[in-house]
């Protein structure tokens, strides 16, 4: 069994983060499922372990909790240099940390689930409103994360110069959920064209959903 223990589940996005910083830098973790349909987040034996009820938790050596995935993230990048996943400069750093956060704070939490289904329960929203609804807040985010993208000599094979990175992260796994809201990828060819070199990576096809050992 290795040292780091994840809790997670194939489907998250927040989750295929964490997965595929621990595949670029080569960690062993053991794999814990959590079926988020099922609720098993919200059980009480998980809540003891993250008393927020979300995934992705990773319990590092000793038994320490770490949550928040962008805060994993980095503290994996601390711990384990090689290769970087921020860029040497302060700058660059920002900007790395502005692009993820254009996507882990201002799309991600509108569209997660419970906020889905509180849509339901609370709104009587159907099938239909649920999926535009989502498609409505990537769009939202994933317009002004284009046009930076496209109008910025930073950007380059990956999100921030030829090496992929943090935002490269963020973007990928957010990609492959609006796929299963079949958000329109054409108005995006500068992201399309980063998931693409991204999927590229072994590491990023390691940590996919479809590749977890909890993939329907
Ligand atoms: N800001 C957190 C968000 C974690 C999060 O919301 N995870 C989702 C899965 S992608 C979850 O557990 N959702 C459960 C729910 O909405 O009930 C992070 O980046 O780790």
């Amino acid at each position: 069994m290795s040292d780091l223990v994840l809790h997670n589940y194939y489907r998250s996005s927040t989750s295929y983060r964490v997965r595929i910083a621990l595949a670029m830098k080569g960690l062993e973790y053991t794999y814990v499922p959590h079926h988020l349909r099922h609720g098993e987040h919200l059980e009480p034996a998980y809540l003891a372990v993250n008393p927020q009820g979300l995934v992705p938790a990773l319990v590092l050596h000793g038994g320490r909790l770490l949550t928040q995935s962008l805060a994993i993230i980095e503290y994996l990048d601390e711990i384990q240099p090689e290769p970087p996943l921020l860029p040497k400069d302060a700058l660059g750093r920002a900007r790395v940390r502005m692009l993820a956060q254009m996507i882990a704070c201002d799309i991600h939490p509108v569209n997660n689930l419970r906020v889905l289904t509180s849509l339901r329960s609370l709104f009587g929203a159907g099938d239909e409103d649920v999926v535009n609804w989502f498609r409505h807040w990537v769009n939202e985010g994933f317009q002004p994360l284009e046009k930076i993208l496209a109008s910025s000599p930073e950007t380059g094979t990956f999100c921030h110069g030829d090496a992929p990175g943090l935002a490269d992260i963020c973007l990928a796994a957010q990609v492959a959920n609006n796929a299963r809201f079949g958000v329109d990828m054409a108005p995006y060819p500068v992201i399309a064209r980063i998931n693409a070199a991204c999927m590229a990576l072994p590491a990023f096809q390691k940590a996919a959903p479809q590749n977890q050992i909890d993939a329907e």
